[in-house]
């Protein structure tokens, strides 16, 4: 059994985390520049007691590959070959907005990092991929955060509309498919990343940091406006090009938290998990409100409660998204007892003993294929709208053989098992899935970590944690298998 027609295969990427030439062309600083991975949560700011405000102020002892990442910006045509030979029809990656908006506020954009985007974009259709392009994956330009505090300021809404207008107005035509903020969901564990978010006055301004103190207040102002943005997006987005459809993207690995027994609390507990994991955001973007139990929470601290208006209220309404997308790499385990932790991956919690992989130390990702099926069903009965996996993969610590090669079956693994649950969650389950996309088809910098030992590729990038490496790219055994899958249109699995 095949894959259905016109399934989207390919893999996905951020612009952050690939295209490197973090200063070049007028980009100015976004929030994953100043950090060593966003896990750390711990960027390189500082108080610059002359102008009272918040500045870069980058470690010297801390290495950023991010600013080089992988040479993206300059060898794009030769990866989007090594791409398009495994037979992608589509390809993820974002545009970072602090090339089109180098410090986010301004009137005009910035035609160099637009003409950039023309020639990638331009590229990919050559080589017969479909653009698929996350507008914001944790690319907020930094000014916006040291100058209004990020997205519990309602300023950013105008800002955002401004540089969305730009690139759809630009690229009308060029791309069909747009996700709106990557993972945005993630805000309640990573403010200042997810939500982008920085309290400009903590008390004892300069003394107390300005990440660590956030409210709040602050925090639910912040989904109150990327709501009301996301939603203005979508708008945008069908007026300007009425042939391109707009997504959200959820991190919805939490979606699989299993409770650890039949204990209710366990049981109540896991569902709670789910909800302020992943549905408290994607729920508002499918069904153009905000729920009552997120309601319910502002109402028994009242404190919390954003400004709201009924006119950005309507708006939500009445521009709900056309499809949902989300990451899966895992599932977790509820217990009452247990310290629900979670990173880049999803939610971690207890261990399953009934799961018997695990990407390597220190990452100790469960592996679980039934998990995404899970997940798939959930996505489809609760939303009812087509879904499109963007994200999915592990990560790996790999070095050549002696003959200069990469032998991966794990990842061999990783990927047939996944897709065998996803060709059950269609023709077994009836759901409607668009497309998938392997998370790092070629190897990047990891979003959490900040380092290159964390390799998802199916081409190996030649770089190292201390940076350095001559940045020659090399296919890995797994890339001919992903090839075949992709020729068969799945049919081989
Ligand atoms: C998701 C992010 C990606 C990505 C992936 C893997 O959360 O959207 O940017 O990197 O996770 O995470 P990591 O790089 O930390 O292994």
């Amino acid at each position: 059994m095949k894959f259905p027609e016109g399934f989207l295969w390919g893999g996905a990427v951020a612009a952050n985390q690939i295209e490197g030439a973090w200063l070049e062309d007028g980009k100015k600083p976004n929030v994953t520049d100043i950090m060593v991975g966003i896990g750390s949560n711990d960027p390189g700011l500082k108080w610059n007691e002359e102008t009272g405000k918040w500045e870069m102020a980058l470690d010297p002892e801390k290495k950023y590959l991010s600013h080089e990442a992988i040479d993206f910006y300059h060898r794009y045509p030769e990866d989007l070959k090594l791409m398009a030979g495994m037979g992608f029809n589509c390809f993820r990656t974002s545009i970072g907005w602090a090339r089109i908006f180098p410090n986010g506020d301004e009137e005009e954009p910035n035609e160099k990092g637009l003409e950039f985007y023309d020639k990638l974009f331009d590229e990919m259709k050559k080589d017969g991929m479909e653009p698929v392009i996350t507008l914001s994956h944790y690319e907020t330009p930094l000014h916006l955060m040291t100058e209004y505090g990020g997205w519990s300021n309602p300023k950013m809404i105008e800002f955002w509309k401004r540089y969305v207008t730009v690139v759809f107005n630009r690229y009308k035509g060029k791309v069909k498919y747009w996700l709106t903020f990557n993972e945005v969901n993630g805000m309640l564990r990573n403010s200042f990343v997810c939500a982008s978010v920085l309290n400009l006055h903590p008390d004892e301004a300069g003394k107390k940091d300005p990440v660590h103190s956030i409210t709040k207040a602050q925090l639910w102002q912040a989904y109150y406006n990327i709501l009301v943005a996301n939603a203005w997006t979508v708008k945008l987005c069908h007026e300007i090009d009425p042939a391109a459809k707009c997504g959200n993207m959820m991190t919805a690995s939490g979606t699989a938290t299993y409770p650890e027994n039949c204990d209710p609390d366990n049981v109540l507990g896991a569902y709670d998990t789910q909800r302020w994991a992943v549905f408290y955001m994607c729920d508002p973007m499918v069904f153009g409100k905000i729920p009552n139990y997120v309601l319910a929470l502002w109402e028994n601290h009242p404190d919390w409660k954003p400004e709201m208006h009924d006119d950005e209220r309507k708006l939500m309404a009445e521009n709900t998204i056309d499809f949902i997308s989300y990451s899966y790499y895992r599932s977790a385990v509820y217990a009452k007892d247990a310290n629900m932790q979670s990173n880049t991956g999803g939610i971690k919690g207890k261990n399953n003993p009934f799961l018997k992989e695990c990407s390597p130390k220190p990452w100790s990702w469960p592996v679980d294929p039934k998990g995404f099926r899970y997940t798939m069903n959930i996505m489809q009965d609760r939303y009812h709208l087509p879904q499109f996996v963007v994200e999915n993969g592990i990560g790996l610590d790999e070095n050549l053989d002696e003959n200069g090669k990469i032998d991966d079956p794990f990842r061999v693994r990783y990927l047939e098992e996944h897709l065998k649950e996803m060709k059950k969650a269609i023709y077994e389950d009836g759901c409607d899935i668009m497309g998938y996309l392997w998370w790092g088809p070629i190897d990047v910098v990891s979003a959490g970590t900040g380092e290159m030992k964390k390799r998802y590729g199916f081409v190996y990038v030649d770089r190292f944690n201390d940076g350095h490496g001559t940045l020659e790219r090399k296919t890995k055994n797994s890339y001919f298998r992903y090839k075949e899958i992709i020729e068969s249109n799945g049919e081989d699995l």
